[in-house]
């Protein structure tokens, strides 16, 4: 039998937080060797926000180098550069019209990111979850780990996939959201009640997979708790309950030992500890990221073909959506 197919994406927008790498890129790696794996670095999805085209452009590269140095095998997996394969513009052209406004306006991300740039409520903003459906079912895939905040896009590619076999015949396969048990959702350090974000405008609510020692530690120090001292897993302390998921993912340590290794010593001994757990679990990542964006032609090599593999597959797919749609395919 096939295997089953695994798809998902980070954009290359901003510096990848520890939301990223625990929600998302930590997972694949783990996946990887029980799937058919598809990562791509989002950078179409990229400038529904205004990017600065040398800097989206380097920044592709890094989070390349940063897949590879959290263990995503490229020969295991096909890594690869969305704008690379032009089957999902064309794919989203085509589920555009299976789709509808409403459902659209309706979407989390587009309020929130409608607010934040209100001067720029693009079409592609609001289009973004249609070409993320692209991305999915051009692979006919069967799961997408991602975190929560995605969970109602990877639903939105359910449903047009289903609306679509429906209308045309059998032609997708429904994918499905994976979200990790812990993790999921990491918070901002400053607003614990928000999700961290590379887009946050604050420095100090994210941790960088960038960051230093000295930054990571000072960050979690000025990290916002609340007024008592007892470090405490409860949902009237989400600051201290956010600090204690990260400290339990980065030590593997359970909520409950966590707790219990800190009973009776304050806020600051603990979140020294987070810090220090961090900076050292992301240490080996950040030399070996250096490495690879120092070796440009390897790394190069690398997108190539993964770019080459993921359109074999792509047109495929796409083959199969025009002709079950009507279009003209040469007589
Ligand atoms: P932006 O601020 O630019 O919207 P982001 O930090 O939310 O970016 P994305 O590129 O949207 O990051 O997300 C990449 C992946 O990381 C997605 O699977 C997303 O669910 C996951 N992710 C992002 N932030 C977090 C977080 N705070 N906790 C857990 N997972 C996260
Ligand atoms: N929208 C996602 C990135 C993304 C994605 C995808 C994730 C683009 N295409 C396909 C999973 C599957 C994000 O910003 N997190």
């Amino acid at each position: 039998m096939e295997n089953k197919v695994m798809y998902s994406a980070v954009q290359p927008s901003g510096n990848l937080t520890i939301g990223n790498y625990v929600g998302a890129i930590s997972n694949w790696v783990r996946l990887q060797s029980e799937y058919d794996c598809y990562f791509a670095i989002a950078n179409m999805h990229s400038i529904t926000v205004r990017q600065e085209p040398a800097e989206l452009r380097r920044r592709t590269l890094e989070v390349a180098a940063l897949y590879l140095a959290c263990g995503i095998d490229p020969e295991k997996c096909t890594l690869y550069v969305q704008s690379q394969v032009p089957q999902h513009a064309e794919l989203a052209w085509v589920l555009n019209t299976v789709t509808y406004v409403g459902e659209m306006q309706r979407m989390t991300q587009f309020k929130d990111k409608s607010q934040k740039h209100a001067d720029n409520i693009n079409m592609g903003l609001m289009d973004y979850p249609v070409l993320m459906a692209a991305d999915i079912l051009l692979y006919q895939t069967d799961l997408v780990p991602v975190g929560l905040d995605q969970k109602q896009h990877v639903e939105i590619a359910r449903d047009v996939a289903i609306r679509f076999n429906n209308r045309y015949g059998e032609t997708f396969r429904v994918p499905e959201a994976l979200l990790g048990k812990t993790g999921a959702k990491i918070m901002s350090l400053q607003e614990p009640d928000k999700k961290m974000s590379k887009s946050d405008e604050n420095v100090n609510a994210s941790i960088y997979l960038a960051d230093d020692k000295d930054t990571i530690i000072r960050k979690f120090k000025r990290a916002v708790t609340d007024s008592e001292s007892e470090v405490r897993f409860a949902a009237e302390k989400k600051g201290v309950s956010n600090l204690i998921s990260i400290y339990s993912i980065f030590t593997k340590k359970s909520v409950e030992e966590v707790e219990r290794e800190f009973a009776g010593k304050g806020y600051g001994d603990f979140k020294l500890a987070v810090g220090e757990a961090v900076a050292d679990a992301l240490a080996p990542v950040q030399a070996e990221q250096k490495r690879l964006l120092a070796d440009k032609a390897y790394l190069n090599g690398v997108l190539a073909s993964g770019a080459e593999r993921a359109f074999k597959t792509a047109r495929r797919t796409l083959g199969k959506v025009y002709r079950k749609v009507g279009f003209y395919q040469g007589e």
